[in-house]
């Protein structure tokens, strides 16, 4: 057994006896009563799952097992002679509740660096998909084609019992993330670069290795890959990606299935897709107004002709957040130390100037500040990753650590098959109208 694995597996009994004894003593007490409003309203604000990996405060923003951006930062180790923080860090610390040190981060990328092979049939399933498929298609399917490897799946026809369920789940999540990296370069090398692949080098760390396969070399570029993989690892449990993967889990489909699902949903323009959104919508802007740097009228200008058109302003607004995503303050801070005066950073920086005003007047948007998504593009362009509709399958990959942290504990915990109940009208009617 590896030694993370071990580790996992002493956390188990207690972890799983405090669930326990904390649901004998509290079990009945209530966390929130549920309004008519919120049943029709996406149940916003209905506190209904569990996360240990991360929570999500309005004001705040993101804490990943109570540690902000800031903090994982200056807490996590870095690659040698880097300053961002090691996505398998992050891993670790969202895995065991422990921050980890470089060598325990080391041992992480190692154990991933032997895993990630990817069996050629894989790619023979994306080779099958037109290469005008869009990235995320390509990547669903490419995850799904990984399901081939469940050790979970194999487990469960021999007849595995319910206390193990979390032993070959722990596989295929450290499996599938592993891998993940060299199923996106594929897709990328396929569809940007004459299908011209790069062989993974294993010294590198893991985001590094995902840079140096979709064939970016620049140093700063494997600093921004290990900060963005950071970044969007997880966002609690709620979310249209996380809460996917959670629910498909919950009925005991391995974690490519449930991975794949949670895909599906990052592929939603309201979520993960909005980070391409918001590269194509500035883009259009610029070609619209005829190139260079649009003045902030313009962009005012422009911002209200996307309302009238009755659409979305791509990058901003949240469903919990209410204050700027730090992930948007922590990509900010990147390029103001990397790359101030890139025209992409300046333009991007002026429509945070602009449009959380418009969005405010129009009396009905609850965050009118950016989100994650609206400032990940500007980075990616300024070293040369221009082709947008990728980006979402970049989001995906990070997504998996949290994810699968998660799905370790629900089979580690024994967590149940998720079915909350529903109504209708016409008996929420009969109950509640005079
Ligand atoms: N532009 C225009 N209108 C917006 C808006 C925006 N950026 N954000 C919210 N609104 C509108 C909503 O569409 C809604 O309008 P209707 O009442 O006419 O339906 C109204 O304001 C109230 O919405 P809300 O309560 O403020 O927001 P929701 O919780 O319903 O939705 C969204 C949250 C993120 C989906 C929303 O803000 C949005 O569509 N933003 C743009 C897309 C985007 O950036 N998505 C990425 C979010 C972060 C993420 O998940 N990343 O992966």
């Amino acid at each position: 057994m590896d030694r993370i694995k071990e580790q996992f597996a002493s956390m188990i009994e207690p972890a799983s006896l405090e669930i326990k004894e904390f649901l004998k003593e509290y079990g009945d007490e209530k966390v929130g009563d549920v309004k008519i409003s919120q049943v029709y309203g996406g149940m916003r604000g209905v506190t209904a799952l569990i996360c240990e990996t991360s929570k999500l405060d309005p004001e705040e923003g993101i804490r990943f097992r109570g540690y902000s951006i800031p903090e994982l930062q200056e807490k996590l180790p870095s690659y040698p002679g880097g300053q961002e923080p090691l996505p398998e860090g992050l891993f670790y610390l969202m895995l065991t509740g422990e921050l980890p040190d470089d060598d325990t981060v080391r041992r992480v990328s190692n154990n991933w660096a032997r895993r990630s092979i990817v069996p050629p049939h894989v790619f023979k399933v994306i080779d099958a998909l037109p290469e005008t498929a869009h990235p995320m298609t390509q990547f669903v399917a490419g995850i799904m084609a990984l399901r081939t490897e469940s050790e979970f799946a194999k487990a469960y026809r021999k007849g595995i019992a319910k206390k193990e369920y979390w032993d070959p789940t722990y596989e295929d999540a450290m499996n599938l993330i592993a891998r993940l990296p060299r199923v996106a370069a594929y897709i990328y090398r396929r569809m940007y670069h004459n299908g011209d692949h790069i062989e993974p080098d294993s010294k590198l760390d893991w985001a590094g290795n995902l840079a140096h396969m979709l064939g970016f070399e620049n140093e700063e570029f494997k600093e921004l890959m290990r900060l963005y993989m950071t970044i969007h690892a997880d966002h609690e449990g709620g979310n249209v990606s996380a809460h996917a993967v959670k629910l498909v889990g919950s009925a005991l489909s391995d974690s490519y299935l449930s991975f794949s699902a949670g895909m599906n949903g990052l592929a939603g323009p309201l979520h993960g897709l909005a980070n391409q959104e918001v590269i194509r919508w500035l883009f259009a802007m610029r070609d619209e107004l005829g190139g260079g740097l649009p003045s902030k009228e313009q962009i005012s200008n422009y911002v209200k002709q996307t309302l009238s058109e009755g659409k979305v302003v791509p990058g901003f607004g949240h469903a919990v957040l209410r204050k700027t995503d730090p992930r948007y303050t922590a990509q900010r801070e990147f390029a103001q130390k990397h790359m101030p005066h890139d025209e992409l950073f300046v333009l991007v920086s002026r429509v945070y100037e602009v449009v959380p005003d418009i969005l405010k007047a129009t009396g009905k948007v609850k965050n009118p500040w950016p989100n994650v998504d609206a400032h990940s593009g500007a980075l990616l362009v300024h070293y040369g990753l221009t082709q947008y509709d990728f980006y979402t399958v970049l989001f995906g990959v990070s997504r998996a650590l949290g994810t699968m942290c998660g799905l370790i504990w629900d089979r580690a915990i024994g967590a149940p098959i998720e079915r909350p109940g529903s109504t209708t009208t016409e008996l929420l009617k009969k109950e509640f109208a005079k």
